[in-house]
């Protein structure tokens, strides 16, 4: 029997909506995983990737997280991980120094035995590249067998890697699928194998809504009955309270029914996020915020929903820059690849030194899918002819250009788009690289609290 706590996503070092206390709850939510390991007396603690928020960690974070897996290894239980897609490097990974200072190992296609069971581990690898994937792992002679892999596996949502296959071209049959990448939870059996995600370990959006935690793996066909021979547990973390607040404005009511309705939820020390839907006068957000602020809340983000409809040409709403940008960017239809170039230069993650040097790779990592710097179709102006909207081509994987093809249907994607739910995600598919995550998290700071989980993944 193996017994492993399976966990991933813990991005150390997000300082979520600027605030440096979010970012030590991040830490903190990495040492109470590692707590739970060693008062529980694993036999492993396994880390799916995106152990950090983004590819330079602040030396504060790197030592937290160095004190965190010394207490690990003082307990004689191994940390076994992959790399994410947010802190992937061009050159070596944080994970190798760790692995160097004997604090962690660095899984791969050979094997890596703790108690009955070989570990294998996948790094994120972008799209482009997975066709070059042969899935080869070095035979092993242990009882069990688990794949820890990061990227976005079928059956859970976003999904771009095809699960079935993985399995079926792997040379090693895995009793498990540890996963990290997709913030949400969620266990699923494919082909006979279990294929789970424990989520993220501190909520890194605001829709990230259920409770937090990890999993408990248990490998023993003896102690899971049936045919199993892996049992899954989940466990919860406690983590920073977030307390979401859904006013809906009738007629005449305005700020002082917002702030009558958040004043009634228990709002010390919590990330307080409020949406203001329906009727009613014009809310001013940062005053909700203060009010909020007042109250106790740790960090209040209030964004107003209703659409500010002045005419049918100028339908912004200034309460959110970025995405009347967004909506703009949508309506040029760019190419992957001019997404990629645009978001480098816009994001403020990216400094200005480093803004060549990123356009270059990120037009490298580009080269190889020639899909890549097609113009999506699907646009306002070259579709107008009706038809189009199912003929938009193999290409056309937006599904609110979609929307777009049909004049009549524009003012349907703007709404889409004031959703934060729903992202472009045709973006983030496409825009898998390290580099793009990265600038997509970054670049959200402007619209904090209202992100949405692809920006995140
Ligand atoms: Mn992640």
């Amino acid at each position: 029997m193996t017994r492993v706590i399976h966990t991933g996503d813990t991005h150390i070092g997000y300082a979520q909506y600027h605030s440096p206390v979010r970012r030590q709850d991040f830490l903190d939510a990495f040492a109470a995983v590692i707590d739970d390991a060693v008062d529980g007396d694993v036999d492993a603690v396994v880390h799916a990737g995106d152990l950090f928020h983004d590819r330079r960690p602040e030396l504060s974070d790197l030592m937290g997280t160095i004190s965190i897996l010394r207490r690990l290894d003082d307990a004689d239980i191994p940390f076994l991980a992959v790399v994410g897609n947010h802190e992937s490097t061009r050159d070596g990974q944080w994970l190798d120094l760790f692995e160097r200072l004997g604090l962690a190992t660095r899984l791969g296609d050979e094997p890596t035995t703790v108690g009955d069971t070989a570990f294998y581990g996948l790094d994120h690898v972008p799209v482009s590249r997975r066709d070059d994937l042969d899935y080869a792992f070095a035979v092993h002679d242990a009882d069990y067998a688990a794949l820890v892999a990061h990227g976005l596996f079928e059956p859970f949502g976003y999904a771009d890697w095809d699960t079935e296959e993985v399995l079926d071209e792997s040379t090693v049959a895995f009793d498990a699928m540890l996963l990290g990448d997709n913030h949400t939870p969620d266990v699923a059996e494919v082909d006979g194998t279990w294929v789970t995600y424990p989520g993220s370990t501190e909520r890194a959006s605001a829709s990230e809504r259920e409770g937090r935690g990890y999993n408990l793996v248990t490998f023993d066909a003896d102690a899971t009955g049936g045919d199993d021979r892996a049992e899954i547990r989940r466990r919860a973390l406690d983590t920073r309270r977030f307390v979401f607040v859904e006013v809906e404005l009738r007629e005449g009511e305005g700020e002082a029914s917002v702030r009558e309705q958040v004043r009634q939820h228990d709002l010390d020390d919590a990330v307080v996020i409020v949406d203001v839907t329906g009727d009613g006068d014009p809310v001013t957000p940062a005053a909700v915020e203060e009010f909020a602020n007042d109250e106790g809340a740790l960090i209040a983000r209030v964004t107003d929903r209703r659409e500010i409809e002045t005419d049918d040409e100028v339908d912004v709403s200034f309460a959110d820059p970025e995405d009347a940008v967004r909506e703009r960017l949508d309506e040029m239809s760019l190419s992957a690849a001019a997404d990629d170039v645009e978001e480098a230069i816009r994001a403020d993650t990216v400094p200005d030194s480093n803004v060549r040097e990123t356009v270059k790779r990120r037009v490298e990592e580009r080269l190889e899918d020639p899909d890549a710097f097609d113009r999506k179709s699907g646009d306002i102006e070259t579709s107008t002819d009706g038809d189009d909207a199912d003929g938009a081509g193999p290409d056309e994987t937006d599904l609110s250009n979609t929307d777009e093809a049909d004049p009549d249907d524009a003012d349907l994607s703007d709404t889409d788009e004031a959703d934060p739910d729903d992202t472009d995600l045709s973006d983030t598919e496409d825009a898998d690289s390290d580099d793009t995550d990265d600038a997509d998290t970054d670049g959200s700071s402007a619209i904090d609290g209202q992100v949405s989980m692809e920006d995140y993944l």
